[in-house]
């Protein structure tokens, strides 16, 4: 199958999913649905699925396997876009890694994050990413939110000068915020607790922070995405983005791009347009337990072309008359305007 792109973007076109995306269709109440495919297998599905970049915890492609990850992806004309140290699904990450009251578990983490550091080069990424995962609480006074916020700050410090030293600016870290799930509470909950977490970070390490920010969990925490994104994009830190959709406020689905809410979608990709965001475009869906095993990248394909359509359609929208409608106050109009040239012919 021929790779899908984004007509007319700046930067990176092809489009990316993680091989977590195409698991095994387990969920907190029942067992996989499908056998787990083993992940170097994912790499082959997911280009035949139209994906230019893969993307991966370091507990699905190890350091040992990253050799031969890289080179199985240089034969199937993939890159990898980002990498990321698992700080969640190991019980000894329980409590969190970075903000656990444990000094040996912050000590495993950090070792963790450095070694992903050296993953992420050989795998040739140039994004590491930190999704908030368990760093929190569920209940109060569980951890001391202060010393929490400086350990996050030390433990950012650490990685970032590590990566500063070994490899210049080859690699850039994207803090992931989440509200809630796993935990309840979680830190760096959202875009702007993230952001001031970065402008509380040592000069130097700070160019090389960024966020990536994720549709579902902007609207699991009842927030706008396209603000989230906007936020990002006006402090200069938007260095990833994960797409997916997610159905009010509820557990967080990874549902397909441009299912439950296409026309707020369809707004988004006018302001990246707008932007010139030049940064990978990537989804984290999850193949949901329904689907039979030789449907398994059905969310990527559906997921790439309702992007596809989105973004086609985006480019056409007449800015001229975003401008007239918001000079003249006539913002239904606006939202009416938005939805002819969604649904409309
Ligand atoms: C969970 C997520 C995560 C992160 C991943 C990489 C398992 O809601 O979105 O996916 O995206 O850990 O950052
Ligand atoms: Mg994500």
């Amino acid at each position: 199958m021929s790779r899908y792109e984004l007509k007319n973007k700046i930067g990176i076109t092809g489009l990316g999913a993680g091989v977590w995306n195409i698991g095994p269709g387990n969920d907190p109440f029942g067992g996989p649905t499908r056998d787990p495919i083993p992940m170097l297998d994912r790499l082959p599905m997911l280009a035949e699925a139209g994906m230019s970049y893969y993307e991966a915890h370091d507990v699905e492609i190890t350091d040992e396997m990253a050799p031969a990850a890289a080179k199985l992806a240089r034969k199937l004309g993939m890159k990898c876009a980002m990498y990321t140290p698992s700080f969640f699904a190991a019980p000894v990450f329980k409590d969190g890694a970075m903000t656990s009251n444990d000094p040996a578990v912050r000590k495993l983490g950090m070792e963790n994050a450095l070694k992903a550091v050296d993953t992420t080069v050989v795998l040739g990424a140039k994004t590491m990413v930190f999704w908030n995962g368990r760093e929190g609480f569920d209940f109060v006074l569980a951890k001391n939110g202060r010393d929490s916020f400086k350990r996050l700050v030390e433990g950012f410090n650490k990685v970032g000068h590590y990566a500063l030293k070994n490899y210049g600016t080859k690699v850039k870290f994207a803090i992931e915020p989440k509200p809630n799930e796993p935990r309840a509470n979680m830190y760096m909950a959202n875009v702007g607790e993230v952001l001031y977490l970065i402008s509380r970070l040592d000069r130097e390490v700070q160019p090389i922070f960024g966020v990536n920010p994720e549709t579902a969990h902007s609207r699991i925490a009842g927030l706008d995405y396209i603000w989230d994104v906007e936020l990002c994009l006006e402090a200069g830190k938007l260095f990833h983005i994960h797409l997916n959709s997610q159905d009010g406020q509820r557990y967080d689905q990874d549902l397909p791009f441009g299912y439950t809410e296409p026309l707020k979608d369809l707004a988004l990709l006018v302001v990246l347009q707008d932007a010139k965001y030049a940064g990978p475009v990537m989804f984290d869906v999850k193949a949901p337990r329904v689907d039979d095993p030789k449907n398994i990248t059905d969310i990527i394909t559906v997921s790439a072309q309702n992007l596809i359509w989105l973004w086609d359609r985006a480019l056409k929208v007449d800015r001229s008359k975003i401008g007239q409608f918001r000079r003249e106050n006539r913002l239904t109009a606006l939202s009416g305007y938005l939805a002819q040239c969604l649904y409309g012919s």
